[in-house]
């Protein structure tokens, strides 16, 4: 008999947690040994290559937006166990310094779009923490007037184009909007993101093959948590390295250290150069992981991963590793650090109050904002009003 390989033997799933990131022996599986963009293989850059010569002031900001990030969800997880936010609530716990990072590198005239794990990407494009509170909240003086709740944050006057709830529906969107943006010849680039549970989908692969072929400025960043709800990337896909699916469309694409924020920077930056400059779309998978639950309705660990899996990775915290950096080149004290984190504290605490002293939206709201025509009788089909 010939010996025959089992289908898993030939992917380049890793054995155990430790051996995830890319490595050598995963390249030699696939035949590919010369790849550019591997974690494993990154050079390590000492401290000062890391800053790349960024102003203190932004170093710090970084510092600033991360941590409001992290308090802002803790507050809001409060007034969830609380009874005062209702329906999905996805917290992005453990992975911040991802959206962080990657926001840091556009300008503020370049559009945004995620996924429904939103409230750190609505943040840090600058809608106010009590405009999206009050939408958590539910309340009309949330950004989506208390219509959309925590999946569905918007802000035209901030680019911010959402808040999807459709796994993977934002892409297909996100395409549209970078061929609109060359179509008019507009400097702006698309920043849009998705969970690593939606990049097996048609939608993913169509957009990715019409963005390189028409190579309009989109910059698709794959947030690989490892895990889609209970289930582990490795269980759910033939190829593991994520980056790689762009090599099927010409398409430039790079790992990034989705726990590094400056890495998330750096990457982030170049892609957005090469859009800028009308080369086209780059596909960044940030290799992150989630402290927290799938949402609010969820255990922190459940039966796909352990309590000590979680805490392991804790060991891991953008926050802490970016603290330590900062703290170690001498542009943040650990006491100005403290200073920080009373002031974000402070912010979302406030941003609570403001939610629950605005008003609910009233009735009316109900036939505003809708996608429906009126007819003859200038009523809209779904018109119970009398
Ligand atoms: C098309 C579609 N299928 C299924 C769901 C149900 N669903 C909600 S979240 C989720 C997991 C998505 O995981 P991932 O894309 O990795 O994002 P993460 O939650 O890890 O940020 C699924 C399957 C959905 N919202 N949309
Ligand atoms: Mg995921």
């Amino acid at each position: 008999m010939p010996e025959t390989k089992t289908r898993r033997e030939e992917t380049t799933r890793p054995e155990s947690p430790e051996d995830r990131a890319p490595d050598a022996q995963a390249s030699e599986a696939q035949g590919e040994p010369d790849r550019e963009a591997q974690t494993a293989e990154k050079p390590k850059l000492s401290d000062e290559e890391r800053l790349q010569g960024l102003e203190p002031d932004k170093l710090r900001r970084i510092a600033y937006d991360m941590l409001l990030a992290r308090r802002f969800e803790e507050k809001a997880a409060e007034a969830y166990a609380l009874g005062k936010i209702g329906g999905f609530c996805h917290l992005y716990i453990g992975q911040e310094a991802v959206a962080t990072g990657a926001i840091h590198a556009l300008r503020p005239d370049d559009y945004v779009m995620t996924a429904y794990r939103e409230h750190a990407h609505a943040l840090q494009c600058g809608i106010e923490p009590n405009a999206v509170m009050a939408e958590l909240y539910g309340r009309a003086d949330g950004c989506s007037k208390g219509k959309g709740g925590s999946m569905h944050m918007f802000s035209a006057e901030k680019n911010y184009l959402g808040g999807h709830g459709i796994v993977g529906g934002q892409i297909p969107l996100a395409l549209g909007v970078a061929w609109k943006i060359k179509y008019r010849g507009e400097d702006r680039v698309m920043q849009v993101y998705c969970g690593e549970a939606a990049v097996n989908q048609g939608a993913f692969h169509e957009s990715l093959n019409m963005a390189a072929l028409w190579k309009v400025p989109l910059i698709l960043i794959v947030e690989n948590n490892r895990f889609g709800m209970g289930t582990a990337w490795e269980r759910a896909s033939s190829l593991y390295d994520i980056y790689r699916k762009a090599g099927a469309y010409a398409m430039p694409s790079a790992v990034a250290d989705g726990m590094d924020v400056l890495d998330m920077y750096r990457v982030t930056r170049e892609a957005v150069e090469r859009a800028r400059a009308g080369e086209g779309p780059t596909l960044i998978e940030a290799r992150t992981y989630r402290f927290v639950g799938h949402s609010m309705s969820d255990p922190v660990s459940g039966v796909y991963r352990t309590k000590e899996d979680v805490e392991k990775e804790k060991a891991n915290d953008p926050i802490r590793i970016y603290a330590d950096l900062l703290a170690r080149v001498g542009i943040l004290s650990q006491e100005e650090l403290e200073k920080m984190d009373e002031e974000v504290k402070a912010l979302s605490e406030a941003s609570a109050d403001f939610a629950e002293k605005s008003p609910e939206p009233g009735p009316d709201e109900l036939y505003t904002e809708i996608y429906a025509e009126e007819n003859v009788a200038g009523r809209l089909y779904f018109d119970g009003r009398r």
